[in-house]
């Protein structure tokens, strides 16, 4: 295949300033007419062919201002249609008359049917499966919509923009025109055809304009899109208080399907959405659905402005919009919930995510500079770095500075599709900081790390803290230039309080940050009086590793004193890391486990301290999971000894707060009737952790029973299940709740996507026949990407003992899954297969047998371009 590569950047030839298209649907036989206006760019040669992107679009004729084009005129090019002998100078009118069939589209990208419902998924390149054209982010154009369809299976026609003529068509069909004022890329272009029910709402916006706001979902579920509703109008209003954003058309419109490739799109006005993502209720959402929700509802509307206002030049471009777009939903959801608590859960999940890609082979920048196939970029990296870089910026400027470097990027470049370059340039420009070594965080792959050591003096009372940075080598990149890292920090004295030291040398301090510019840089802080402990990188305010020998005591102490509960949950964490890698050690050399009774009595410490909320309780609760031990350690992964070391440091922190976490959770009662609000959430996470070392102590699944038994929503009804199906699968109520479940929610597909999941991420292996049986039962499709994801997904990046099986039979499966749903979605099949990135770190045995599956899979004789790409990079 071809590789695309940033440095081939060129202008198109041709500028499309409008797009009129018309759409006759049909299941089998849709006819697509699309009639762009165009002007040759000045300066292009009046020979230059117009070439336009095409994939699986039958061609039936085109014309040039109303003349068909002569045949030799036209070619097609297998990817696309070449047009030459356009007029030099004039503008045209070009108009190409098309068919697709939208029932066939399996891929769900481009115009597909689910569940009968019309809809579209146009980013990065499915506009090119619905018409020919230049499908490409910086063909800027306003669109006009017209579609026709029959009365009775779609009443509903929704395009871009506002609807500006309805009528009938004679013989059951009707129509519906669209125009949106906004020029566009194609790859907002949206449309929805169908029958469906909406809750109805609206929105005055800060400067008066009134905004019709509809959530359409399948008919009988509207009232579980209110949360949505809700999470959207407190979206609109923070945009504008935080950003000074007001939305722009007179109706904002989401759509709620059942089959969609990733979580949702942010078309202009016209949303759609991953139902998982809209629908919940008490009865079928979790806590954590809930958060979800109002996460993505949130980054699809703001994406409004960081998206579609301003778009991205080409595709190498993404993290423009998208590490933006995250930045601003991550800061939404802090300002609606808990600060430190949002936070910990995205260090979390960035750790559990990024940073392995960024130690694998998939490893690539957060602006790649090349790549075969664009929808393996929708990626970790591209996405939660590229939202870490954006808050980087943000520590380096301070809020106000911050803000008018975004007051600036909006100012200057709406309307445009612009490049990371532009976006520095507005915060520069804005404030007068320097960027230019910083900038290496878009261009450098890999997780950079800094190691420390510290002295301290007390003659001198000087304390000494020595920083050597490196980022290690990732495909494409050997040598790396050295960084800029903002490092915020502390230094806290015994008695808790902070040093504020006379002098600082050695390197550049602003408040509380540390500018690490050198590859080896030691630094003086005079006149501490006492010992300090260094608190490092507060609030994860890098995306770095630290390879720092904290003692015990002073992470201890750090957990215990630190000022920002985010470090105090650091310094617990990393502390937990360390007794946990050493228990792992341990149990590999078939030795008994002992926990430092220290970590025990700090979490302990922790969770009853009650001036914390329950939510942050719960995380310091949950100790690092398998795969984060198994990062953390490295190589030769052996991960049944992580998980019997990890699960036996859980049952003697268990036993040795049973009394004190008994008592707790006693108090954590949610009395009333269920509210998805943080603080009732946090009390709920918290109760449930307590619970699963209460019943690791007892040794008894009683209480998840009972637990199970009492339940009156579905976050406390599926933390038992889970609890159950994990820790006691064999006992009779493990079975008896899965049967219970299954039997109360079996026409809920979303809800049986739970049932899916904590089935496949039951530890052992065992599981992979009960995920073969669960795949031969009523509830699974390969067709469709959320069971796949729930049960197969799950699996692989869920299970580390079960998919990473010493006998290779979980690779084996994963294999002849990607290949069988290959060929239907390659999109859902690539992303299946990322799972393996990590195979080289594996002990040697499990080595061998992930390559062998890998090594098929690369063997086969039809891959598509998304599966081949993964496989290359995997391998190589
Ligand atoms: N911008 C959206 C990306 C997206 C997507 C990409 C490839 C294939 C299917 C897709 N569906 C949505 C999602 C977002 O970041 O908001
Ligand atoms: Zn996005």
């Amino acid at each position: 295949g071809t590789t695309f590569q940033l440095s081939d950047y060129r202008e198109s030839d041709f500028i499309v300033d409008a797009v009129d298209l018309t759409f006759r649907l049909d299941p089998e036989r849709t006819e697509v007419v699309s009639t762009l206006t165009v002007r040759r760019r000045p300066g292009v040669s009046p020979d230059a062919p117009f070439v336009l992107d095409g994939d699986e679009v039958e061609l039936k004729s085109v014309s040039v201002d109303g003349q068909t084009m002569a045949e030799e005129d036209v070619a097609e090019t297998g990817n696309g249609l070449r047009l030459s002998n356009l007029p030099g100078q004039a503008a045209f009118s070009l108009t190409i008359t098309s068919e697709i069939a939208p029932e066939r589209n399996t891929q769900l990208m481009g115009l597909y049917r689910s569940s009968g419902v019309y809809t579209t998924q146009c980013e990065a390149e499915g506009f090119r499966r619905i018409t020919f054209f230049p499908d490409r982010p910086d063909v800027l154009a306003v669109y006009t919509t017209r579609i026709e369809a029959d009365r009775e299976s779609a009443p509903l026609l929704l395009a871009n923009g506002n609807c500006i003529e309805t009528g009938d068509l004679g013989e059951g069909r009707h129509y519906a025109v669209w125009h949106d004022p906004h020029p566009k890329p194609s790859y907002l272009f949206a449309l929805v055809a169908g029958d469906l029910g909406v809750l109805e709402d609206d929105f005055t916006t800060a400067s008066g304009r009134e905004v019709a706001l509809k959530i359409y979902v399948e008919h009988g579920k509207e009232a579980r899109a209110a949360y949505a509703m809700d999470s959207l109008k407190r979206s609109m209003r923070w945009d504008e208080e935080r950003f000074g954003r007001e939305y722009d058309l007179d109706i904002f419109m989401i759509v709620a399907v059942s089959d969609f490739n990733m979580g949702a799109m942010e078309n202009k006005g016209l949303n759609v959405f991953n139902d998982k993502y809209v629908l919940a209720d008490p009865e079928i959402a979790t806590d954590a659905d809930y958060a979800n929700i109002e996460a993505i509802i949130a980054h699809e509307y703001f994406h409004n402005w960081t998206g579609n206002r301003i778009t991205c030049r080409d595709w190498f471009q993404l993290c423009l919009k998208e590490g933006l777009t995250v930045y601003r939903d991550h800061e939404f959801s802090a300002d609606q919930r808990s600060r430190p608590v949002k936070r910990i859960a995205e260090v979390r999940l960035l750790k559990a995510h990024q940073f392995p890609e960024d130690a694998g082979p998939l490893a690539h920048p957060v602006r790649p500079d090349r790549y075969r196939e664009i929808s393996n970029f929708y990626t970790a990296t591209v996405y939660e770095k590229g939202s870490e870089v954006v808050r980087m910026i943000a520590t380096l400027l301070g809020e106000d500075g911050f803000r008018k470097g975004m007051d600036l990027y909006f100012d200057r470049h709406d309307g445009e599709a612009a490049t990371i370059e532009d976006f520095l340039a507005c915060f520069e420009d804005a404030t007068g900081f320097d960027l230019g070594q910083f900038r290496l965080w878009y261009d450098q792959a890999g997780t950079p790390v800094v190691s420390v050591s510290t002295v301290w003096d007390p003659g001198s009372r000087r304390f000494t803290a020595s920083f050597e940075q490196s980022v290690p080598a990732t495909p494409g990149q050997a040598k790396k230039d050295v960084m800029h890292i903002p490092l915020r920090f502390g230094l806290v004295l015994p008695d808790g309080s902070e040093a504020e030291p006379t002098s600082v040398t050695g390197a550049r301090v602003t408040d509380d940050v540390l500018h690490l510019t050198q590859r080896s840089q030691t630094v003086q802080f005079d006149g501490v009086s006492a010992r300090p402990v260094l608190s490092l990188n507060r609030g994860f305010c890098a995306p770095i590793n630290v390879h720092f020998e904290q003692a015990p005591a002073d992470l201890a102490h750090l957990a215990r004193h630190e000022s920002d509960p985010f470090a105090r949950w650091q310094a617990l964490n990393a502390y937990a890391m360390r007794v946990l890698v050493e228990a792992v050690a341990k149990e590999r050399a078939g030795g008994t486990v002992d926990v430092d009774p220290a970590l025990a009595e700090t979490m302990i410490a922790t969770a009853e301290d009650e001036t914390l909320e329950p939510a942050f309780r719960a995380q310091a609760l949950a100790l690092p999971g398998e795969n984060d031990i198994a990062r953390e350690i490295g190589n030769d992964i052996d991960p049944d000894a992580i998980f019997a070391a990890r699960r036996a440091v859980q049952t003697v922190i268990g036993k040795t707060g049973a009394e004190i976490f008994a008592r707790l959770a006693d108090t954590m009662e949610t009395p009333g009737a269920y509210s998805p609000d943080a603080a009732s959430a946090g009390k709920r996470a918290f109760r449930h952790a307590l619970m699963t070392y209460l019943s690791l102590a007892d040794a008894s699944p009683a209480r998840a029973n009972e637990a199970f038994a009492a339940a009156d929503n579905m976050t406390d009804l599926s933390q038992p299940l889970l609890l159950l199906a994990h820790f006691f699968p064999e006992s009779e109520g493990a079975n008896a709740a899965l049967a219970t479940f299954e039997e109360r929610f079996h026409d809920t597909p979303l809800v049986i996507d739970k049932w899916l999941s904590a089935q496949a991420t039951a530890p052992g292996a065992a599981t992979l026949e009960r995920v073969r049986m669960l795949m031969e039962g009523e509830h699974f499709s390969r067709s469709n990407p959320n069971r796949v994801r729930a049960l197969i997904g799950a699996f692989a990046a869920g299970n580390p003992t079960g998919f990473n099986r010493a006998d290779g039979a979980g690779f084996a499966f994963l294999a002849d899954e990607v290949l069988a749903i290959d060929g239907r979605n390659p999109q859902v099949a690539a992303r299946l297969l990322t799972t393996m990135r990590s195979w080289r770190s594996l002990e040697e045995g499990r080595r061998r047998h992930a390559r062998a599956a890998l090594e098929r899979i690369a063997a086969a004789d039809k891959l598509s371009s998304d599966v081949r790409d993964i496989v290359d990079r995997t391998l190589a």
